[in-house]
């Protein structure tokens, strides 16, 4: 079966992107919840609801894995202390961002940027903290950049002004590692490095998942061809054409057909 890869929008594309680049023989099944579109400003158990119906639809289309595209579901779902059994295997983004963000600090100052859920799930500070008690974690949510990324608008002055606004409270603490935590923000990423400039180390926590779900699919032996040639589909409880639009409009030459 596929591989699925789940988000609330167009945030997981940065996710579906880093592991079509790693494991371009796969097919993936990318399946979004924009009807309920931000998942940020709900409580968990909302989110986890929505997710539950989405893990039991994964299994139904024999989905091997399903990737969490999604920090807010990985809080909600993966990472909470009465975590719920699923249907099918999942990988969250969460753990894996922290880890490369305790391995690449120096300092151990390291900025946290992410949905006001995650932010207050403490997921970031407990997951990094684990790994390098020592570290100062400081975190703000950006529920302005999640949605202007979700509109496609991520190179325009109002998206400069608000990553600069965002990130302001992050530089005054003189962070040495940035985490975007929020898998919308790697759309923006290249503005968000210029912003923090070369002394900041930016981390995607949704790359550093590909090289996790590659290695969770190769301990298994579950890794598909290596060569090119696998497939995308899409599928999403809003509208296809706008996604399809705004997706297009983010990674332009997305392969894929919505259904
Ligand atoms: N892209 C999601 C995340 O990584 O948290 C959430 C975006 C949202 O629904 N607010």
């Amino acid at each position: 079966g596929p591989i699925g890869v789940f988000d609330s929008g167009e945030g997981g594309l940065t996710v579906l992107r880093a592991l079509v680049d790693l494991l371009p023989g796969e097919d993936f099944l990318y399946a979004c919840d924009s009807a309920h579109f931000p998942y940020g400003p709900r409580p968990l158990g909302e989110v986890r609801g929505f997710f539950l119906r989405f893990a039991a639809w994964f299994a139904e289309a024999g989905a091997r894995l399903v990737v969490v595209a999604c920090n807010t579901a990985t809080a909600a779902v993966l990472l909470a202390p009465d975590a719920p059994s699923l249907p099918v295997p999942a990988v969250g983004v969460v753990e894996p961002g922290a880890r490369a963000a305790a391995r690449l600090t120096r300092t151990g100052r390291i900025g946290v940027v992410a949905t006001q859920a995650t932010v207050a799930s403490g997921v970031y500070p407990r997951a990094i903290r684990a790994l390098r008690p020592d570290a100062r974690v400081v975190q703000v949510p950006c529920p302005i950049l999640v949605t202007l990324a979700e509109n496609g608008e991520v190179d325009s002055p109002l998206a400069e002004h608000e990553i600069r606004r965002c990130l302001a409270p992050l530089l005054a603490e003189d962070i040495d590692t940035l985490v975007l935590g929020c898998t919308h923000l790697p759309h923006m990423e290249e503005r968000i490095a210029r912003q923090v400039g070369a002394g900041v180390t930016v981390v995607d926590p949704g790359r550093e998942a590909a090289w996790t779900v590659r290695e969770w699919l190769r301990t298994r032996g579950l890794l598909g061809p290596r060569r090119a040639g696998g497939t995308v589909r899409f599928a999403t409880t809003g509208s296809p054409d706008a996604f399809l639009k705004v997706a297009r409009r983010l990674w332009p030459g997305a392969p894929g057909e919505v259904e």
